[in-house]
């Protein structure tokens, strides 16, 4: 890889003028006021649930843009918590790290934040296949016998999930949700997950790319209702591949494929450390996320 593009990825935020809000696997939250928070998204990658020692150059700039476009798209939908992007915006205090946020960050407003992850499911693939196999439903929802992995639904599902604070989020039942979430705001959240995944699912299938599911974060802010966090982004989604699609086994990933064939291939053990990437798969993977958002929005990220 060129020292250029090796010196622009970022793998750790580290801003003293502000308080660490939220930190996850590949991206940080921090906050600047008590109406907004700076949301960052780093050039870390996870595989196997580990992040990895070497980050993909542009990764953060290409999700940060394909949440925004997904902003824009869905604002006749639903209110989202993006106020801008513009370093020349934010706060003074960290004018100086304007370089390093520019494109990979965003100001956003401070919501109150649902205690449920909402999933909506096209496909049956992942933790829904497993629950098929062993029950025959999905998060409650009866499905019909002899699905195949990665078959479409017959219609697409609301599968919530509870943040579990370590390792894997938890499937629940709507019923179940109700109990967390105000009923009438869980039928709320519910509808509105499966609207946008209905609009976006049939505008990505057009452009080539079937988004098999996808998770949202809603929370509450003086707009009601307010999508938040990233949004369909190839992190909180799968995105597959149309041309390959090939039900009856799982779909290879439209962007980590390198990376778990490379840990696959060196047999890692899948415990931590978790290895570095050859700069050779770093850069195959980089060109996967700057395809994604290329084919998703019909432009090229400027980098
Ligand atoms: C918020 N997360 C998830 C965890 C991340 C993100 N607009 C908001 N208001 C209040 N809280 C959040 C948001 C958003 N988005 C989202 N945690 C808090 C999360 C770890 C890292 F980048």
């Amino acid at each position: 890889m060129s020292p250029e593009i090796l010196d622009s990825v970022l793998l750790r935020t580290d801003y003293p003028e502000l308080e660490l809000h939220a930190s996850g696997k590949v991206r940080d939250v921090y906050s600047l006021d008590q109406d907004h928070l700076l949301f960052v998204a780093t050039d870390r990658i996870s595989a196997f649930d580990y992040v990895l020692a070497t980050g993909i150059p542009h990764k953060g700039r290409v999700l940060t843009q394909i949440s925004l476009f997904w902003f824009d798209f869905l604002k006749d939908i639903v209110p989202n918590h993006f106020v801008t992007a513009d370093v020349n915006r934010y706060p003074a205090a960290i004018r100086s790290h304007a370089d390093e946020l520019r494109g990979r960050s965003m100001m956003v407003m401070r919501a109150e934040m649902f205690p449920v992850e909402c999933v909506a499911r096209g496909y049956l693939s992942g933790s829904g296949w497993k629950e098929y196999q062993a029950t025959g439903s999905v998060c409650g929802v009866k499905l019909p016998s002899g699905l195949r992995e990665s078959d479409q639904l017959p219609e697409p599902l609301f599968t919530p999930a509870t943040k579990a604070t370590t390792g894997h989020d938890i499937n629940i039942s709507f019923e179940e949700m109700r109990k967390l979430v105000d009923p009438e705001l869980s039928r709320q959240l519910r509808d509105l997950t499966l609207r946008i995944y209905k609009k976006v699912a049939d505008y990505a299938r057009q452009r080539g790319i079937i988004i098999a599911d996808t998770k949202f974060e809603f929370g509450q802010t003086a707009k009601g209702i307010t999508l938040a966090d990233e949004v369909l982004t190839p992190d909180s989604s799968r995105f597959w591949p149309a041309d390959a699609y090939q039900p009856g086994k799982a779909q290879d990933s439209y962007d980590k494929q390198y990376v778990r064939d490379y840990l696959e291939e060196i047999r890692w053990n899948k415990q931590p450390p978790a290895p570095a990437l050859p700069h050779e798969v770093a850069l195959r993977t980089s060109e996967k996320y700057l395809g994604a958002y290329r084919q998703l929005t019909g432009r090229e990220l400027e980098i």
